[in-house]
Order: structure tokens, then sequence, then C-alpha cells
């Protein structure tokens, strides 16, 4: 009798839990593209070219190692197009007696999974996905009795429970946080070291075709692909990035560069969210490379953070709050997402340049998307389940479990506070701080009103005064609240009619 283990495409990990007590003399691995991953939302071009590239190349590291592999192709004609049509092909044609299945990372995918267990005559398990750091029992027990979480204090106890930048019972450094040393405006001559690219092989080229052929109609570029496509290249991109932009990570982490997708940042989330690289080996990566003395402190302790602790709370509350979470709507905002999401066709720089970056490359880094793209979405009241279908589809990195509490929790302040102190609301003063676009832009950053000031000046005004039954009690914004209060009527009678002319007008801004 054989067991089938069941290989998600995302779970790209010889460490993954579903093949850890493989027997490769009996057992079958199934892995299968499928329509119905690729479209229940249309992801971007590049992301699904990517994760097919990857799978193949996964079922080929296998099938070398002596493990069965049955590998469904996306064009194989008789591709069920779901993952259970998949899985009930290979029990009519196989005696199966056991199912072994690794926990997705999506909710919708866990209820048809646990549906499996009553459906099917064998024994379906479901095994928890360890990769992370944090499992969702001990998150589940750190979170009860909290009426808000802070990624602070849950961090804190990741570093001590994982012993990670750690002196004794203290800190490394004295400090939790060195934010302070950190988030510096890019300066003029900086020497930015290109990403570590791949020339696509015979297997990533018929991704490709397949791909641009399959999916013509999907968001997004595929032109000069070389993302890594196995565990060998995400090293590979995990060595460079140690070696040459970790040491300026921390400083410019915040920075925002014309014509510069890719800056200081590590551009490892794709690899880390399929399973091409883990979470505790990236960890130690850098941990190494500090103590070697190689990189300063700022620097790694700000990367760590976003791994060990960013990464493991957003997935902690993901699953903690679902299904409710997706359907939050704190500030009861439902405008349409404008079309320059899709096209980048807009006259605010700082949006058109991470809509194209976003649209040629499936990525945009961090800054990007939570003050500008996230930013406007949160200011000009748009929909969440718009905002967040949007960006589920368009990165290369993004799955609900990651993507759901970021866009949801972080930049919406869809659940009121539990994730995030305060919404990240900011005016063009920040972009124009942390950026060189605004000098480019059409718009006039240091103009407040009128036709050509800079619309994130008025529009952020106009959220607070929309918005004040709900937010003037929040400590945080105390200060902006009082400044308002200050502001006279002719004023806010300006920021009003502005934001009116503005958020009419959206389609064609
Ligand atoms: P770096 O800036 O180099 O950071 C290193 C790693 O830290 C990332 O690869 C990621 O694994 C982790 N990380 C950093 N910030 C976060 C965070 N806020 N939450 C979780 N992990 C984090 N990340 C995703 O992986 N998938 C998403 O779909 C996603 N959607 C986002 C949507 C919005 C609106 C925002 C504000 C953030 C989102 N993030 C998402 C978090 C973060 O922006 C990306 O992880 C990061 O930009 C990926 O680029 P990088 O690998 O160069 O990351
Ligand atoms: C994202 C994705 C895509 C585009 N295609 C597939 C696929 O064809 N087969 C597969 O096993 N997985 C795919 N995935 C990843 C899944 O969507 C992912 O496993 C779930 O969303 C849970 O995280
Ligand atoms: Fe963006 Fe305003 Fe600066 Fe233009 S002026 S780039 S819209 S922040």
């Amino acid at each position: 009798m054989n067991v089938l283990r069941l290989v998600l495409g995302d779970q790209l990990s010889h460490q993954i839990a579903s093949l850890r007590d493989i027997n490769i003399d009996t057992d079958i691995v199934l892995m299968a593209e499928v329509a119905a991953e690729a479209t229940y939302v249309k992801h971007h071009k590049r992301k699904i070219a990517f994760l097919f590239a990857a799978m193949r190349h996964f079922a080929e590291e296998l099938r070398r190692a002596g493990t069965t592999v049955i590998y469904r192709r996306l064009d194989d004609p008789d591709n069920g197009g779901c993952l259970e049509s998949e899985l009930l092909r290979v029990i009519e044609s196989r005696q199966i007696s056991k199912l072994v299945v690794t926990m997705p990372g999506e909710y919708r995918l866990m209820e048809i999974m646990k549906s499996w267990q009553s459906r099917f005559e064998f024994a379906v398990e479901l095994r928890e996905d360890d990769r992370f750091l944090c499992s969702l029992d001990k998150f589940n027990k750190w979170a009860d009795g909290r009426r808000q979480l802070r990624m602070d204090f849950f961090y804190r106890d990741m570093r001590r429970d994982h012993n990670v930048l750690m002196d004794g019972g203290e800190p490394v450094g004295g400090k939790w946080n060195f934010d302070s040393d950190n988030r510096e405006p890019p300066v003029a001559g900086m020497v930015i070291p290109p990403p570590l690219q791949f020339v696509p092989d015979k297997i990533t080229n018929d991704v490709l075709a397949l791909v641009s052929e399959r999916c013509a109609d999907h968001f997004g570029d595929l032109d000069d692909f070389g993302f890594a496509v196995t565990r060998e290249q995400a090293l590979a991109v995990l060595d460079h990035f140690v070696d040459q932009r970790l040491n300026n990570f921390g400083k410019y982490q915040d920075s925002m560069i014309l014509d510069e997708p890719w800056v200081y940042h590590s551009h490892i989330g794709f690899y880390l969210n399929a399973g091409l690289l883990l979470p505790a080996e990236v960890i130690s990566a850098a941990e190494t490379a500090y103590h070697g003395g190689h990189v300063p402190l700022n620097s790694v302790e700000g990367f760590i953070r976003q791994i060990l602790g960013w990464r493991e709370f957003v997935r902690g509350i993901y699953w903690l709050k679902m299904p409710d979470y997706a359907d939050l709507n704190f500030f009861e905002a439902k405008r349409d997402l404008p079309e320059f999401y899709w096209s980048g066709e807009t006259k605010m720089l700082c949006l058109a340049q991470a809509v194209d970056a976003t649209k040629k490359y499936a990525y945009a880094h961090h800054i990007q998307r939570l003050m500008v793209l996230g930013n406007f979405a949160l200011l000009a009241g748009l929909s969440p389940e718009q905002v967040n279908e949007w960006f589920l589809i368009v990165y290369a990195d993004a799955y609900e479990w990651v993507e759901l509490p970021n866009v949801s929790g972080m930049v919406l302040f869809a659940d009121g506070g539990y994730l995030a102190s305060k919404p990240y609301a900011a005016g063009g003063a920040y972009i124009n701080r942390m950026s060189n676009y605004c000098k480019h832009c059409h718009y006039k950053v240091s103009q407040k009103n009128g036709k050509t000031a800079c619309p994130f000046n008025y529009l952020y005004w106009d959220f607070l005064i929309r918005n004040r039954t709900k937010l003037k009690d929040n400590a945080r914004l105390g200060m902006m609240y009082r400044s308002l209060d200050r502001m006279d009527a002719s004023k806010i009678a300006a920021v009003q009619n502005d934001a009116d002319r503005f958020l009419t007008m959206l389609p064609k801004v």
C-alpha cells in the first residue's frame, strides 16, 4: 500500500513536513499545476511562471533522489483543473493507504482539505507547517487574553525563545530595536548592486511559453524573467544579499528612489514563501554576518525583525482571526479601486513608479506597498475587498496568510487597530522626505491645496476629518486632531473641496 504525499506549489522544501518520513520505495508524491490555483485570483504572470518553474525543478530533484513523482502539467490534455480532480485521478488508478499533506497557507484551501477527511476512505493526515518558527498553538496562547496585539512584544519573546541576537537574557547591543539608526532618506550617488538574476533553462523557458499563452489576459510582464527557481539559486540570492546589500538594509530600508525598484532589500520573500528558503537559515545567515563583523547591528536587527517578528506575527494573526478577518471594514470604505492600479497611468509619480515596478517584476518594496500604494488606498477610502484582491494578484510573494493581515491590518486599519496601533496615514511630506520622486512629479508637494497640490496633502486631512468619530480617541493621533482643531473653517472647506474634486475625478488623475 502506498502513501500519497501532496506537495503544493508553495511547499517546495525537501524539509516539508509531508515528505519527512517518506519511503521512496513505496510512496508517491503528487504535484499539480492547476487552473483553479492560478485563477482563483488572476495572479501576475510572473508569479505563476515562477511557481510552475520552481515546482518542475523541485519535482526533478525529487525524482533524481529516487522518489516516484506524479507531476501534472497545466497543459496535460486531461488535467482536471483543480487539486481535487488531480488527487482523485491518482486515487482511482493506484492503491492508496493514506494521504499526507502539509497544512496550506490559505484558509480557503484548508477548508477544502478538511473536507477530504470525511470524503476519502483512507486516512488523511494534515500536518502542521513547521517551516514557521512559531507554531499556531504557541501563537494562540501568546495572543490569548490580549485585546490588541503588538508585534514588538511578540518579537522580543521570539528573540528569547529562539536565542537570536541575545547576550544571555539581554538583547545584543542593549536594545531590542535600532530603528533610530535606520530609515534614512536616499542620498545622491548611492551605489546599489543589481539583483542576482538567472538565465532561464529549458524547464523555465517551457513554463514561460505556457504562461504567456495560457495567461495572456493576466496582469503583468514576463520579459527578462530572472527569478531563482531552485533552492540552490535561492541560496545564492541569500548569499548575494548578505554579502552586498545587508550592510545598508537598515539605513535605507524606507528609502524610495526613482527608477530603482530593488534598493537594498533582500528580494527573498518569493523564495521564503514558496519554500526554497527557510526562515531559520535566513536569520542565521544574517546573525552570522553580524558576529563575523561584516555588517552593522542596526541592519541585521532590522532585517531579522522582519522575518522573526513581522512574518511570524502576521501569519499567527491570519490563522487566529480567519475567516472573519477577510470581511473587516472598520472605516466602511467602499470606493472602487482606480484603474491606475493596473495601468500605472497617473500623474502622481510615486504611484506610477510603484505600479510600474509591480507590473514589470511582480515586486515592489515594503515602503512602496505601505506608504504609497497602501497609504493612497487608505486615504481615498478604497474597498478593502478590492484592495486585498489587487495585492494578492500582483506580487510574486503574495499568499493570503501574509497579504491579508498586511493589507487589512497594517495598511487599511480595517480591523480597527487589532494589528496596528494607528493607521499608517501620511501626507506628501513623508514621501518627499523618503524619496527623490517629488521634484520630478506633476504635482507640487509643498502646495497644500488647489489643482496642482500633491493629492496626498489634502487627502490626509480629509481622511482625518471623515473618520473623526472612529479615530478621535486614538492617543497616537491626538496631536493631529489638535492641529485639525486649530485649522480655520476656510482651510477645512478647501481640504474637503479638493478631496471631493480629486476623488470624483479619480479614474482620470
Ligand atoms: P525585505 O524588505 O528584504 O524583508 C525581508 C523579509 O522580511 C521579506 O522577504 C519578508 O519575508 C519579511 N517581511 C518584511 N516585512 C514583512 C511584513 N510586513 N509581513 C510579513 N513579512 C515581512 N509580504 C509577503 O511576503 N507577501 C505579501 O503578499 C505581502 N504583501 C504586503 C502588502 C502590503 C500592503 C504591505 C505593506 C506589505 C506586504 N508584505 C508582503 C510585506 C513586505 O512588504 C514584503 O515581505 C517585502 O516587501 C518583500 O520584499 P523583500 O523580500 O525584498 O523583503
Ligand atoms: C499560487 C499557486 C499557483 C498560481 N498555482 C499553483 C498550482 O498550480 N498548484 C499548486 O499546488 N499550487 C499553486 N499555487 C500555490 C497555492 O495557491 C497555495 O498552495 C495556496 O494558496 C495555499 O497557500
Ligand atoms: Fe507623490 Fe505627491 Fe510627491 Fe507627486 S508630489 S510624487 S503625488 S508625494
